[in-house]
């Protein structure tokens, strides 16, 4: 098989930063987060020799092989490919796609660093497999980077087709925002390495994107809902897809008009046409008034 991740399982892809986790070693804060649902994992190291990171890496591959996870390697395709990871991630300095494709062939996963839609319009077309979004907010692991904030995720979650982890800064107290933009995969590193309990982190972030989930699955059951009202409009039956009488009056051009609209027999003042929600069934009776003043 080709390089195809299942992205259905990759919901939080975490990333190693041994500096956040003095006195415990790489392989078990990551085997931590394996064990609360990271479903890949990323090894970037900064500081580290080549020769070090190489040994971390096959390390991390036999780790993340046992459970199934997919392994990205920071940085050095070389190294990837060495190790038999699934692919490498790269940053807007880093060597080319194209370079990095010519290497690892077909088969490996080639992730770009994106800070805004142009960087994520150009990793796509030149055949990146997914894009990090971000940083969303400051963060000490990449100081004096400024934040995209969450308007580049909402764009992303638009204008995006293959697919996309929102990073940086990202935490169980944030996620909720950056999740309401549209992000369907987190990415994090301090916030999940950096905890006492990596696993509980995990889970929480994870939980929190099956709660975006349902939201999300809500909104849309709610659209469906909506396009399918019909109302008895002066008698006869209208299908609409407004959602209040405000712009039910729109939708029929009458919102200028002097009217007045009563709902089930009741008269409701045109201050709450807004707030007024139009549900399946309801008798709507509009009526003109002329004259007066
Ligand atoms: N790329 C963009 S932000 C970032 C990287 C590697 C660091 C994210 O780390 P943290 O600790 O989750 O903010
Ligand atoms: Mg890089």
């Amino acid at each position: 098989m080709k390089r195809r991740v299942n992205w259905d399982l990759v919901r939080l892809y975490v990333i190693t930063a041994q500096e956040y986790h003095p006195g415990r070693s790489v392989a078990d804060v990551m085997e931590q987060t394996l064990i609360g649902g990271a479903g890949m994992l990323q090894l970037r190291n900064k500081t580290g020799s080549k020769a070090e990171i190489a040994e971390q890496a096959r390390a991390l591959r036999v780790l993340t092989r046992r459970y199934g996870v997919p392994f990205i390697v920071n940085d050095y395709p070389d190294i990837a490919l060495e190790a038999d990871a699934d692919g490498v991630h790269l940053g807007q300095g880093d060597t080319s796609v194209q370079e990095a494709r010519a290497l690892l062939g077909d088969d490996k996963i080639i992730g770009v660093s994106t800070h805004c839609i142009e960087h994520a319009m150009r990793a796509e077309r030149d055949g990146a497999d997914y894009i990090g979004v971000g940083p969303v907010f400051e963060t000490a692991t990449k100081p004096g980077k400024a934040a995209v904030t969450t308007a580049y995720v909402r764009e992303a979650a638009k204008l995006v087709t293959i697919p996309f982890v929102a990073i940086g800064g990202i935490t169980p107290h944030n996620a909720g925002s950056v999740i309401a933009a549209g992000a369907r995969r987190i990415c994090a590193v301090s916030a999940i390495v950096g905890s006492a309990d990596p696993a509980g982190a995990c889970r929480e972030m994870l939980r929190l994107l099956d709660e975006g989930d349902r939201a999300a699955a809500g909104a849309e059951r709610h659209m469906i809902d909506r396009a399918s009202v019909t109302v008895t409009l002066n008698g006869n039956r209208y299908d609409t897809t407004a959602t209040n009488l405000e712009s039910l009056l729109t939708e029929l051009g009458q919102r200028d008009k002097r009217l007045v609209a009563e709902l089930g027999g009741e008269i409701v003042p045109r201050i709450r046409w807004q707030d007024t929600a139009l549900a399946d069934g309801q008798r709507i009776e509009l009526i003109q008034f002329v004259g007066g003043g």
